[in-house]
């Protein structure tokens, strides 16, 4: 899964990138003009307790792949992406939008007050607007080519609900609809989540970010950290992170809430493969189905499915070994379209 981070200038973006990745990117002025990447494990207690179970060669986690987006060079602060960044965040799943919460006298504001509210709203207006341009574009195109149908049709419906200043991720869609717009790669189209980067004086309070009443109005899905705390505790060794957390109330690990939210909002699931080279978690949608999981591991798999040989991860905790498991009757044999449940243990028989 690949994250990209967007905002305004010194907004935090490189920030939060830190806490959440443990980079050391430079913060500040010093901003580079690549974006920064850094790849993070999703940790899960179900791979450990397989690992020890079958002792494998390799462990291996899901993972997040974070982009954090340079500053804008070309357009002017007042705007958040330019070209470059446009290209660079076709290829994200999911977008998180840092919007500055914190008072910082040292830190400037690209519109010279901080407003958490107004920069959600103008964020939104912006996606909208980029994608506003790629529309008007293809119903020009269209209607020279003297075509009226569905793709046209569909089009008018983007522009006009664009032109309001709304992003496509609020229109509703019918599944042929919405595969035909996935094509575009529309930026307001992609799940986003709101991260309000608070300061440290809103550490215990209440919706410290105070963008509460406008995600829950713009159907944002809101997660809120001090990045700046954050970052430091990210910087720490792995023993005191923990009891500094405790000491200043910062609440719960805020990579974990964040893999939390993000595979909520993304409705992302885990599936385990368990053997003696490797035990591994794969992430896949919810509503999956095996033949598909299978393509997930390699596309072999998928061509030459024959049957998911599957067990609950809790059934064969349960059971202790694979042969205990079958005796109990609890590997089933699954087929082509059998519904993956999160933490299903696979083992694929295929033939190519
Ligand atoms: N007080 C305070 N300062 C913060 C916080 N988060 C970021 N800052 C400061 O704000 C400035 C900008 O932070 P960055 O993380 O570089 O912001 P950015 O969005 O990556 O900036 P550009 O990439 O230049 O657009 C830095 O001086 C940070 O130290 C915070 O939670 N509290
Ligand atoms: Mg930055």
């Amino acid at each position: 899964m690949k994250v990209g981070i967007i905002g305004f200038a010194r907004s935090g973006k490189t920030t939060v990138f830190n806490a959440l990745t443990g980079a050391k990117a430079a913060v500040g002025a010093y901003g580079s003009r690549e974006a920064n990447v850094a790849v993070i494990k999703v940790p899960d207690a179900r791979v450990d307790a397989l690992s020890d179970i079958f002792k494998p060669k390799k462990r291996t986690y899901a993972e997040i792949e974070f982009l954090d987006i340079a500053p804008n060079e070309a357009a002017g602060e007042e705007k958040a992406l330019d070209a470059n960044a446009l290209t660079v965040l076709k290829n994200v799943d999911a977008l998180v939008h840092v919007v500055r919460a914190f008072a910082n006298q040292a830190v400037s504001h690209p519109m010279n007050s901080v407003d958490a509210a107004r920069d959600t709203r103008a964020m939104e207006e912006e996606l909208a607007l980029t994608d506003l341009i790629i529309v008007e574009r293809r119903v020009e195109r269209l209607e020279k080519e003297g075509r009226r149908d569905r793709e046209h049709s569909l089009m008018v419906r983007c522009q006009g609900h664009l032109e309001e200043g709304r992003p496509l991720r609020t229109l509703e869609l019918d599944p042929q609809e919405d595969a035909l717009l996935r094509s575009f790669t529309f930026l307001s189209r992609k799940p986003m989540m709101l991260l309000g980067n608070y300061g440290e004086d809103g550490i215990g309070a209440e919706n410290p970010s105070g963008l509460g009443a406008v995600a829950a109005e713009l159907g944002l899905v809101l997660i809120e950290l001090c990045g700046a705390m954050e970052m430091e505790v990210s910087q720490l060794a792995e023993e005191d992170r923990a009891p500094f957390r405790e000491e200043l109330g910062l609440g719960e690990e805020s990579r974990t809430r964040f893999i939390q939210t993000a595979y909520d909002l993304l409705g992302l699931m885990s599936f385990l493969t368990a053997g003696e080279p490797e035990v591994r978690a794969w992430t896949i949608r919810k509503g999956t189905h095996a033949v598909d999981a299978a393509g997930v591991i390699h596309s072999d798999i998928q061509r030459g499915f024959i049957r998911a040989e599957t067990v609950a991860y809790e059934d064969f905790m349960a059971s202790g070994t694979m042969a205990k498991a079958k005796e109990k009757g609890k590997v089933r044999l699954e087929g082509k379209d059998y519904v993956v449940q999160d933490g299903d243990i696979l083992h694929f028989r295929f033939n190519v």
